[in-house]
């Protein structure tokens, strides 16, 4: 055997079982996920020529060293990256080759990865391994061939669903795709090469995937336009996958060179697109939040083999799931058996939701409720690795419960708040290990949202933030590390929200239209819309907690006040901002709310006046623009992008736009520094008190650079 190494590409000759013949294995080996960086692409198209040039080779294998088959194009290269040889180049002298090309996915294949495969003539792998083109996801399309031969060989509908979807999909459900596909990646080589010698001996010509015929009873006539009807409420705002419709639609309509040429032409469409910046942002910003300077490898990693959960409400409850789920051990503490039981009873209702929707079996709900148990004694959490308060959000509950907790629980302990607001450095001194004490604040449903805001305080170790950074990955959350102020990162940002709202509300604007305007932006729902559903009255909560930071213009506060006064705090009322009609949510306009913003507006002395949309977006957008500016000058986040990456994941801002910083950034930062200043000086008191630009954000504007640049 021998083997001659290149860059990212190995070269070996090997032999098939009956050593009749011999085949040229190219191992791709570019860590972490072999991207097709150019040293790849390369690499491939010089071991494809030596292969074929080799008379004494029969069969090429493309294969990987890596424990994945290739985790798609180099999407670090696409803002500017030496692109030649392209991919397309590549997969020609693949699908050209005179000698049979066997692709052997010993691991996933994704995007491009799946592409190369798709245009060797043939396919080996193993039935759980997962394939999938999810350019869709980084606001483009597959570019290198995959929206036409994929429809050719695993039919049109399964194509578009996994193009338009970005979902991957096990090998055993692509039949079509795959010519052998073994029970068990143990077998997969010595499978791979029986199957080389297989095709050596049938000497058939080499096939082709794009002289595949597309099997058109795979493409039912209404097929495309559902898949239009359904875009419009699943991917709402999104560019690119109306493009990859159109795609696969080619693949349909025109032979396979013109299809390839218009989907190049879909692909670019896609890639000069805002969206696209902003989902290839988000890409890597969201790995980029597990990178921080707080602890380097050297720092230890506690073990957490088991967590104690103090409340066993709703967030205490989705919590310990959360734990649960990973199969890490969990004792709930009440200090009332009845409390107790109702969270625990609540988690097995949750977990059986689950079971009736196909998501768990009846044997893991009972694993995962195995591993909850729980206790009215502190003293049962005496060898927890971590416990989780999620108890009242009043510091003195809390400061109560820390103080118990540092007497009960081993040296070495994590002690974490689920607080959402309070100062953790304060809850932190009720105890003897302030190092050992930090913030997990959870969003609600805590089982269900994916971002976690990890709170360090001024004391907490590297070790305890490096901790706490790993278990999040480890129960399957996006961590961001955040520092202690009101709010943290996520709830400081949205004050301004709800505050402009309603003062807009006050200058005439109507609930209905300012909803819109930010539904139609790309939020979940517009901020009256998403009161109700919370409950004003827990938004007049975070106020009277607040009135000293907003005495000095309470004049947004009095409209929202007066609507709780009157019981009007909500969908869970049947009115708040909105009227709601009994068991349906939809939010019917109430004119007297309408009435009442006059009355107080008269009362106040605020004109009232037509808002438009622009200055809709501006108001409510721009001051949390300028709020996470303040925020990364206080160092409250260590990077724009980490902001991005709570507002997506926590506050469903659209990843087409890829958080509120990159939008920022993308729509220049002197347009939202000039329209904070316009509404600072025309908003008369009200302007003067919220929309001073952040220092930061004067600086950058002035110098035309971006928050990514910092
Ligand atoms: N390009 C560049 N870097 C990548 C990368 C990629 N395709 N995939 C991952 N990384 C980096 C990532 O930023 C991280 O870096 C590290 O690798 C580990 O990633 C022509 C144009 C493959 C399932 O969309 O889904 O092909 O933070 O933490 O959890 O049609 O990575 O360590 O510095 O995610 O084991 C299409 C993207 C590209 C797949 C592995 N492919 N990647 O998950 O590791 S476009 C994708 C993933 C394309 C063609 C088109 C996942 C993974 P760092 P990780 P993981």
């Amino acid at each position: 055997m021998s083997q001659v190494e290149t860059q990212a590409v190995g070269y070996e000759l090997i032999e098939t079982p009956s050593a009749n013949n011999k085949v040229a294995a190219l191992w791709m080996q570019n860590p972490p996920v072999n991207a097709l960086s150019k040293s790849v692409r390369v690499g491939l198209i010089e071991h494809l020529n030596a292969a074929i040039a080799d008379e004494s080779v029969d069969v090429i294998v493309i294969s990987s060293k890596q424990n994945l088959f290739s985790g798609g194009a180099d999407i670090s290269e696409f803002s500017g990256g030496d692109l030649e040889p392209n991919l397309p180049v590549v997969l020609d002298v693949i699908e050209n080759s005179p000698k049979p090309v066997v692709a052997v996915l010993n691991g996933p294949a994704f995007g491009g990865g799946l592409e190369v495969a798709l245009s060797c003539h043939y396919r080996v792998t193993f039935a759980s391994n997962k394939v999938g083109l999810p350019e869709v996801n980084l606001g483009i399309l597959p570019g290198a061939g995959g929206t036409q031969r994929l429809p050719r060989l695993a039919g049109v509908q399964q194509a578009l669903d996994m193009i338009v979807s970005g979902r991957p999909v096990a090998a055993k459900k692509l039949p079509g795709v795959f010519d052998v596909v073994v029970d068990s990646p143990e077998t997969l080589l010595s499978s791979a090469l029986a199957f080389c010698e297989k095709v050596v001996a049938e000497g058939s010509k080499v096939r082709k995937t794009c002289d595949v015929q597309i099997d058109v009873s795979t493409a039912p006539k209404e097929l495309f336009a559902q898949y239009r009807k359904g875009l419009a409420t699943q991917a709402r705002g999104f560019f690119a996958p109306e493009r990859c419709i159109q795609a696969v639609e080619a693949s349909v309509e025109l032979p396979f060179a013109e299809g390839l040429v218009r989907e190049g032409e879909l692909f670019m469409e896609c890639m000069r697109s805002k969206e696209a910046r902003a989902q290839q942002h988000f890409f890597f910003a969201e790995r980029a939040a597990s990178h921080v300077k707080d602890f380097d490898k050297e720092t230890p990693v506690r073990d957490i083999k088991t967590v104690g959960i103090i409340g066993a409400g709703t967030m205490g409850g989705g919590i310990a799931m959360n734990f649960a789920n990973a199969g890490i051990p969990v004792i709930m503490l009440e200090l009332k058996q009845e409390a107790l039981d109702k969270g625990l009873a609540l988690i097995r209702k949750n977990y059986e939701n689950s079971a009736k929707k196909g998501k768990l079996t009846a044997e893991q709900v009972e694993d995962r409720m195995a591993l909850l148990t729980g206790s009215t004694e502190y003293a049962a959490l005496s060898d927890v690795d971590l416990v989780i308060e999620a108890v009242f959000e009043k510091m003195s509950v809390k400061q109560e419960v820390f103080k118990a907790l540092d007497a009960v629980c081993k040296p070495g302990a994590i002690l974490a708040s689920n607080t959402s607001t309070l100062d953790i450095d304060e809850i932190g001194e009720a105890t003897k290990r302030p190092e050992d004490v930090i913030g997990l604040h959870f969003f609600s449903p805590a089982n269900v949202m994916k971002l976690l805001e990890v709170v360090k305080t001024s004391k907490t170790s590297p070790e305890v933030i490096k901790t706490a950074m790993k278990m999040a990955k480890k129960i399957n959350k996006v961590a961001v590390l955040v520092g202690v102020c009101f709010g943290f990162v996520g709830n400081r940002m949205i004050e301004g929200y709800g505050r402009e709202a309603n003062r807009m509300m006050l200058e005439g604007g109507t609930p209905e239209h300012i909803d819109k305007v930010i539904y139609d932006f790309g939020l979940p729902m517009g901020p009256f819309t998403m009161g109700d559903m919370a409950g004003q009255d827990i938004g007049a909560f975070v106020r009277e907690s607040r009135r000293e930071f907003i005495k000095h213009d309470p004049t947004y506060c009095i409209l929202a006040d007066k609507l709780v006064e009157q019981g009007r705090v909500g969908l869970k009322a049947g009115k708040g901002v909105y009227l709601y009609e009994a068991g349906n949510r939809k939010p019917i306009p109430d004119p007297s709310v309408l009435e009442l913003a006059k009355q107080v507006a008269a009362d106040l002395g605020v004109a009232q006046r037509d808002i438009s949309d622009q200055e809709i977006i501006e108001r409510i957008i721009f001051p949390m623009i300028n709020e996470g500016a303040l925020i990364l000058e206080e160092g409250i986040a260590a990077k724009s992008s980490d902001i991005d990456v709570i507002y997506v994941y926590g506050y469903g801002f659209p990843v087409y736009r890829g958080g509120p910083m990159q939008y920022a950034d993308e729509i220049g930062l002197k347009t939202v520094y000039d329209a904070m200043c316009k509404y600072r000086d025309e908003l008369g008191e009200h302007g003067k008190n919220w929309f001073e630009p952040a220092p930061l954000l004067k600086k950058l504007a002035e110098q035309g650079k971006r928050f990514a640049d910092l």
